[in-house]
């Protein structure tokens, strides 16, 4: 059993969670077999090439609820689900699209980075990931997390892929739920010998933008998605 109060005074206190065997395996298996259709074995990647090399990032996204697939409702509409976002984020909160994040054998994961600008405190996305397949040491694309930086301002300039003093290795299996705050410094490692898919059902509370997470905020640039672009160069 979860116990709300506590895990919400948790979250708040490190800026993530990770509950194990939160999801049904059953539904995980599900969700995995329509993902890795959906996928196939060769997909492309989605965004153009500068991105790609200056975020060190290899990820291609799916949206399957914007494409009408029902399935992925079952997950968001999970009452415990619900009860510990609203714990959280407070009454008013609301649900950004999911996104699916699929990512090849042998590609980079993710360069540090936190999901929006971190300058107004009262405005970010909580990020709830869902995992439908194990992630360990074979597969790779552990996630790395810096605890309590979501109290801080920007990530620090530097290594895009550092080892930082007191960054935790999260290893979520089949059914873990994994929150993060969108100002939390987090990365991905590179993925080994499998694809690596997670499943985020982004959210953020009352009064925030939908388009949240448009800016994202690495150690080298601040990058714009909806116009492709590097909007700052946080090197020089
Ligand atoms: O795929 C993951 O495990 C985390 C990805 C991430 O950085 C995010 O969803 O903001
Ligand atoms: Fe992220």
């Amino acid at each position: 059993m979860i116990n709300i109060d506590n895990n919400a005074q948790e979250f708040w206190q490190h800026g993530y969670l990770s509950i194990d065997n939160f999801f049904d395996a059953q539904l995980m298996d599900k969700y995995q077999q329509s993902i890795l259709t959906h996928f196939g074995d060769d997909p492309d990647f989605a965004h153009n090439e500068e991105f790609l090399q200056k975020s060190n990032t290899d990820v291609i996204p799916w949206f399957p609820q914007l494409d009408g697939l029902q399935d992925f409702d079952i997950a968001e509409q999970d009452q415990r689900l619900i009860n510990l976002t609203k714990a959280i984020l407070g009454p008013g909160w609301k649900s950004l699209s999911s996104m699916i994040m699929f990512s090849k054998k042998g590609s980079n994961g993710q360069a540090w980075h936190q999901d929006c600008p971190p300058e107004d405190k009262s405005q970010f996305n909580l990020n709830r990931l869902v995992y439908t397949m194990d992630i360990d040491h074979n597969t790779g694309g552990q996630v790395l997390v810096m605890p309590g930086t979501h109290k801080g301002g920007a990530i620090s300039v530097g290594d895009t892929n550092e080892d930082f003093t007191g960054q935790v290795v999260l290893t979520p299996k089949k059914g873990t739920l994994v929150l993060i705050h969108g100002h939390l410094w987090h990365r991905v490692l590179p993925i080994n010998n499998l694809h690596r898919v997670s499943t985020n059902y982004r959210c953020c509370p009352a009064n925030t933008p939908d388009n949240i997470t448009d800016t994202c905020v690495y150690r080298n640039m601040r990058y714009a998605f909806s116009s492709n672009q590097v909007i700052e160069d946080r090197t020089v």
